[in-house]
């Protein structure tokens, strides 16, 4: 069953938009490379960002499962890509962090390929949430994630996690400069506050990818009647 929200993004009400039931999530595997994933149809959402950020969490949170996707106090929990679908044609994505210093460096090496390979070939990603810790946005890494992702017109969410290290206003003072910071990289990039500890931001998450999926998802149509394939 559907839930019903009503968002305000940027300066858009989107009205009483039914939103994805996120709880109905299962996992579908854990790949070390795109060579290892299933068939790249649908529409793909991936959640990037630095080692630790809080990706798996904010997953976890999203879908309201205590441990769809394991977090850890340890950066580098998560070194491979794992899968996630709601239906079919519609999967989440938990993506290694990066900027890790203390993996071994052939680790690293290892990680960063599939990332990127992942990144750049995966023809069904249509969407990136981009997670940085709101106490540290916007590291050189992050920015040329956001390049890049701008250049090949992917839409973008940046959620600033953690955001309960902070009162409302210092919060929301760094959420409006992040905000100004974003529009040098031009193209769909939005910024919110997250925290999966609080629920900060978790209903503007779900409005975002359900549009995301929407959009991207037609005419595949997962919900048509088969009757009407062929
Ligand atoms: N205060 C606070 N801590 C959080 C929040 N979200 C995550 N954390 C903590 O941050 C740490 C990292 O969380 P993860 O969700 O595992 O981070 P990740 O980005 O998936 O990390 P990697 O898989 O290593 O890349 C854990 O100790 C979490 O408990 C949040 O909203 N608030
Ligand atoms: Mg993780």
């Amino acid at each position: 069953m559907a839930c019903r929200s009503r968002q305000f993004i940027y300066g858009t009400f989107i009205l009483d938009t039914p939103t994805l039931n996120f709880h109905k999530v299962h996992f579908v595997t854990s790949a070390p490379d795109i060579r290892h994933l299933p068939n790249d149809g649908g529409v793909e959402v991936a959640f990037a960002g630095r080692s630790n950020a809080g990706k798996s969490s904010a997953l976890n949170a999203l879908t309201h499962q205590k441990s769809l996707a394991r977090t850890s106090k340890t950066p580098g929990r998560t070194q491979l890509i794992n899968l996630f679908e709601l239906e079919p044609g519609k999967r989440l994505v938990d993506l290694p962090g990066y900027g890790y210093a203390q993996v071994p460096e052939e680790m690293k090496l290892k990680w960063q390929e599939s990332l990127s390979e992942y990144l750049q070939k995966r023809e069904s990603l249509k969407g990136l949430v981009l997670l940085m810790d709101i106490r540290h946005p916007l590291k050189e890494i992050d920015r040329q994630l956001l390049q890049w992702a701008v250049a090949t017109e992917l839409s973008v969410l940046v959620l600033l996690t953690k955001a309960d290290k902070f009162n409302t206003s210092p919060r929301n003072t760094i959420v409006q400069q992040v905000r100004r910071d974003v529009r040098e990289f031009g193209g769909d990039v939005r910024v919110e506050a997250f925290s999966s500890l609080k629920g900060i931001g978790i209903d503007t998450l779900a409005a975002v990818l359900t549009q995301w999926y929407l959009t991207h998802g037609e005419p595949q149509g997962d919900d048509q009647d088969d009757t009407q394939a062929e």
